[in-house]
């Protein structure tokens, strides 16, 4: 009976760590990512993203297998810092005209905008959402490795679970490379004004979610798919296809305060 009585009475402690930990108020967080094709784009790509978040402080290490050898690969996590928005990542219902891949113009309405450009170096706002030459690169294989620590914009580590990682650029028609012969030019690059870009170099290979990802400060070997499911999609906001050379990260700082914290455990 007795020791009954100390189980119960331990637990409020333990719940009180665990939520410490979540709101980065005294803990790093740490999330396990699983970043996959959630579009049905048939990339063949997929990756383990490790986070950790100390404050404004991320530190993100990202391995891949199965992208377009010895090429460029943009990445991002998109979304908003805004907790009444619904991103995540695309299924194939997004793809609007139906030629079997969902293009950057058909996620961005459910996978939101670029926030934070996954660069290797400089600068990673908005802004650097096409800085192909900063991108990380695949190796021979296929093989994608990067890691880097960013100094967030103010208040955005506490705000980083409503965002997503998108990977981008795929080989559709395998001869591994980037080229014009399987989709055609990349009408979203175009659309800012950057001619010759195939379509391939643009298109997502890869989404995942930072809310489906396994939470703790000492991640484990579990790794939860990130965000393939439908329920709670909804096409929001503009198609905002000026939205990576949108101006700087100044006018998403505006970060509301937070009313509700989700406790993982
Ligand atoms: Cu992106």
């Amino acid at each position: 009976m007795r020791s009954t009585t100390k189980l119960a009475l331990a637990a409020p402690a333990t719940c009180a760590l665990i939520f410490a930990g979540a709101t980065g108020a005294s803990a790093d967080e740490a999330y396990t990512m699983s970043l996959v094709d959630t579009m049905g784009n048939n990339s063949g790509s997929k990756s383990t993203a490790q986070v950790t978040l100390n404050g404004d402080s991320m530190t993100i290490k990202i391995n891949g297998t199965g992208f377009t050898p010895n090429s460029p690969h943009a990445q991002h996590f998109h979304g908003s810092f805004s907790d009444d928005k619904d991103f995540t990542c695309p299924t194939s219902a997004a793809d609007a005209d139906g030629d079997g891949q969902v293009n950057v113009e058909e996620g961005l309405p459910m996978y939101g905008d670029v926030m934070i450009s996954l660069t290797t170096k400089g600068d990673t706002s908005p802004k650097s959402g096409l800085a192909v030459d900063r991108m990380p690169v695949a190796d021979a294989d296929g093989n994608l490795s990067y890691s880097r620590t960013i100094e967030l914009p103010e208040g955005a580590g506490a705000k980083l679970r409503n965002l997503h990682v998108v990977q981008h650029g795929l080989d559709a028609n395998g001869n591994d490379k980037y080229d014009m012969d399987a989709l055609g030019e990349s009408t979203f690059a175009k659309s800012l004004g950057v001619n010759g870009i195939p379509e391939e170099a643009t298109n997502p290979a890869t989404c995942g979610t930072i809310s489906g990802a396994s939470a703790g400060a000492a991640p484990t070997g579990g790794v939860e798919t990130g965000g393939g499911s439908s329920e709670g999609i909804e096409a929001k906001g503009s198609l905002g296809l000026g939205a990576l050379a949108l101006a700087g990260a100044g006018g998403l700082l505006a970060f509301r305060r937070r009313s509700t914290v989700n406790v993982e455990g």
